[in-house]
């Protein structure tokens, strides 16, 4: 079996490297034949209605290499400024925020798709609950552009990702708003829950919120720390901002990859179920009409549709132990602000999941059309999105290796390749192209994909298993063992 740590590979795109070293509920799990009325249930009728406009650099839409105006966002430096915003001036908000996001990173380079895709999320966070005190966590930490510059880090922006500025990442030294360090993914659950039981045994009463992605949800640590959440019951809000993209999309040779692992197809089925979301409103007309007792049949109904997610009655998520609550359009500021009030205000509710439907690079036109979503960018311009891409003269490292191996592959049939959600910056993507059946995706699961390979290993094949070396911490254990 060939391990293959990366180093950064020195030549490739910077936007593929990652982190420079750097009750009153009698349960959470209501089955199909366990039912009652939540008080979260009517949070599972959040209206629905037509998703946001564009924002744009200007009023009339295009998009212009100078600072956007951004009246509003010019009067915002910390979360404590918004608290008084009507819902439509939270939307102003969020239309100025994006615009800052793109002028912002336009000029410095960085992880713009995934910053692009939580606008509205990130002010419905900050406007529903009180940073600091209430904590906040963003895994991976590269959506978090819109969270510094709301949080009295704005004119430090020009400053991202070089020598003594801004972090890309959520870093604690930063700002007491990043109250846990990030980069390497899939750990907020379990900080998050840290922070959950650590604030019960202190006896305080703030809240806990991680912000986690489909793509770092493909990681064992998050099911680890969900199943430990839902046994230890403590109050704490997991966000689910399921974008479809669990594999970095950088450097894609073929358009958008299909999103890998069982999780995203239930997702989608989560998504696309018409009959949950029409009895779903079927639930809310009589709790409407008739208010008090019919709530109990409104909860039936509500069940129902849950049994219609999956055979078991429930998603995975309340198999776990959290109350699911979505999907939920990402983008719409009214339904975001009324859930999270709602979820806010609702006594020991223990873990809840909310399943948060986004889109990466939001808002953004250019960035909507890419393949990769921009979700890693150099310096642009605004106007046209080009990027200014210097080329080089010599083939990088990864190049070389991606083919050195096809070329091995092709005399051997026994080799085959796997990768952690980076196709892209390990150049594996080109050995899917040439060898699709012999090329494996595992999605964020370094662990798994070191024993995966040995597993093939054992079978006779010759695995060669392709991980960044900051990456391949997450698999020492199998690696060694
Ligand atoms: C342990 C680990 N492996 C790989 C990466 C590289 N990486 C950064 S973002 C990302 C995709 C994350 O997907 P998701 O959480 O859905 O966020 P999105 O980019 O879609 O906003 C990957 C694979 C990482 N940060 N940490």
């Amino acid at each position: 079996m060939a391990l293959c740590a990366y180093s950064f590979p020195a030549i490739i795109s910077w936007a593929a490297s990652e982190p420079q070293k750097s009750t009153p509920f009698a349960s959470h799990f209501l089955g199909g034949s366990d039912l009652g009325f939540h008080p979260l249930l009517k949070l599972n009728q959040a209206k629905k209605r037509p998703s946001g406009v564009y924002a744009s650099l200007s009023g009339g839409g295009e998009y212009h290499a100078q600072r956007p105006e951004t009246p509003l966002l010019d009067t915002i430096n910390y979360p404590i400024h918004m608290k008084n915003l009507s819902v439509k001036e939270l939307k102003q908000l969020a239309d100025e925020l994006r615009s800052d996001v793109i002028f912002n990173v336009s000029k410095t380079g960085g992880h713009l798709g995934s910053s692009l895709g939580v606008v509205e999320l990130t002010v419905a966070l900050h406007y529903v609950f009180n940073a600091p005190t209430d904590k906040i966590l963003w895994d991976v930490g590269h959506q978090s552009y819109p969270h510094k510059i709301l949080t009295g880090r704005r004119d430090k922006m020009h400053t991202m990702r070089q020598t003594n500025g801004l972090a890309g990442f959520s870093k604690r030294s930063e700002s007491e708003y990043d109250c846990f360090g990030t980069g390497h993914s899939s750990t907020t659950i379990s900080a998050g829950l840290g922070m959950a039981v650590g604030r019960d045994l202190k006896g305080e009463r703030n809240h806990v919120v991680a912000v986690i992605g489909d793509g770092a949800m493909t990681a064992g640590q998050a099911y680890e720390a969900m199943n430990n959440a839902g046994y230890l019951d403590s109050d704490m809000i997991v966000i689910l901002n399921d974008n479809k993209q669990v594999s970095l999309p950088t450097a894609t040779l073929d358009g958008p990859i299909p999103p890998v692992g069982a999780l995203s197809s239930a997702l989608s089925r989560l998504q696309s179920n018409r009959p949950l979301r029409e009895l779903r409103d079927v639930a809310k007309g009589v709790t409407k009409q008739i208010g008090g007792p019919m709530h109990e049949l409104a909860a039936k109904v509500d069940e129902y549709a849950r049994g219609m997610i999956s055979g078991s009655g429930s998603t995975l998520f309340e198999e776990l132990g959290l109350y699911y609550i979505g999907p939920v359009d990402g983008h719409n500021i009214d339904d975001l602000v009324s859930i999270l009030k709602e979820v806010k205000t609702t006594k020991t509710m223990g873990p809840v999941l909310i399943h948060v439907v986004t889109e990466k690079g939001r808002g953004y036109p250019y960035a909507e059309r890419a393949d990769d979503k921009y979700h890693g960018v150099v310096k642009f311009d605004p106007a046209t999105g080009k990027q200014f891409k210097g080329s080089s003269a010599t083939q990088s490292y990864t190049t070389y290796f991606a083919e050195a191996l096809i070329a091995e592959a092709e005399a051997d049939k026994n080799i085959v390749a796997i990768h952690a959600a980076m196709g892209g910056g390990t150049g594996l993507n080109h050995f899917l192209r040439r060898f699709p059946q012999r090329c494996f995706d595992v999605g964020i699961a370094e662990q798994h994909a070191v024993t995966f390979a040995a597993g093939l290993a054992c079978e006779g094949l010759k695995p060669f298993c392709a991980i960044y070396s900051s990456f391949m911490q997450r698999a020492y254990d199998q690696a060694s063992y």
